[in-house]
């Protein structure tokens, strides 16, 4: 499934395995999602809605593709939960070993917890930002450790867990969160300190999990549990870019996109979503010129090893 299929419609040459320094894993899975279905549709739809959009970032002045985006065969695992994450985890770290910058594509947000445990194994005290409606914060839910309601349960135990715009949670679950590092959405909407507040709380390395369900309901209803009261595009925008700018984002998710074929908006959203986020992560802003004297200086990325693309200059990387 999706072996030969293509981010944004890029050109071959920038979608093979062996030159991309950034992987996408699809998840398609949605096995424990509570009201509407249809999480395992998100990322076919993602894909069709890339290939409409345009490839320059005007506000990076950059074409991150050119970095290379390959596309991995989807995890398809799903006899369990369990089996699930474990996919998930295995595939991660692999990927981390051979110094990718490893991206996934929901599925349900059960899917994160098996990346958010190989990075976490992966990089001392991480940070996992978490930008979600819903708290996630259940030990357990409906008999199991793996349910997308306990998403970042285990992000909360073993890593920097900070969380934003959340709105809707379950009284037990305060016991649980560290209200210190948790950004309400009520609070967002009347604070003008709170991006530099959460930065200041981040270690050098962060994972991003995004529930796009973290977006208000009007610019993104294709979610299966929507909550009013969300975050909007360019707010958010705005603190991704001080994010990727001021720390090490070390790989990413996109989660809960579950499409609704007579609105294609949303889709869309999606994937400028995805798009922004390597913008950020592969670009400083000023570069204008490529992005290979940026990720050569960064040695703390774990980048600093891929030298096969340091050999490569004359092919378009
Ligand atoms: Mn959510």
């Amino acid at each position: 499934m999706n072996l030969h299929k293509k981010f944004g419609g890029i050109p071959e040459e920038f979608a093979k395995y062996d030159k991309s320094k950034i992987v996408l894993i699809p998840v398609p899975f949605d096995g424990t999602s509570t009201w509407q279905k249809g999480a395992d549709k998100g990322f076919e739809a993602f894909i069709e809605a890339s290939e409409n959009m345009e490839l320059y970032d005007i506000e990076t002045d950059s074409e991150v593709y050119k970095n290379g985006i390959s596309i991995l065969n989807a995890i398809t695992e799903k006899s369990s939960p369990e089996a699930m994450v474990e996919a998930v985890h295995k595939s991660v770290q692999h990927q981390i070993k051979r110094n990718k910058f490893v991206t996934l594509f929901g599925g349900e947000h059960s899917i994160s917890i098996g990346a958010i445990r190989a990075f976490y194994e992966t990089y001392e005290n991480l940070t996992v930002l978490h930008l979600d409606a819903h708290a996630d914060l259940r030990k357990e839910y409906e008999g199991s450790k793996y349910n997308h309601a306990c998403a970042v349960y285990e992000a909360s135990q073993h890593t920097n867990l900070i969380q934003i715009g959340i709105r809707s949670m379950d009284a037990s679950e305060k016991l649980t969160m560290d209200f210190e590092k948790v950004y309400f959405a009520h609070e967002i909407a009347q604070d003008n300190f709170w991006m530099d507040s959460a930065l200041e709380q981040m270690t050098e390395n962060v994972f991003i999990t995004f529930d796009l369900d973290v977006f208000d309901p009007s610019i993104m209803p294709s979610t299966g549990t929507p909550e009013p009261g969300g975050l909007f595009w360019n707010e958010t925008l705005e603190f991704l870019n001080k994010v990727f700018s001021e720390k090490n984002v070390v790989g990413f998710d996109i989660v809960e996109l579950c499409p609704n074929s007579n609105n294609k908006a949303p889709d869309f959203l999606a994937a400028k979503l995805y798009y922004k986020m390597l913008s950020y992560k592969f670009s400083n802003n000023t570069n204008t010129t490529g992005f290979e004297e940026d990720y050569d200086d960064n040695f703390d990325s774990p980048f600093a090893k891929l030298s096969k693309f340091k050999d490569n200059d004359n092919d378009g990387f």
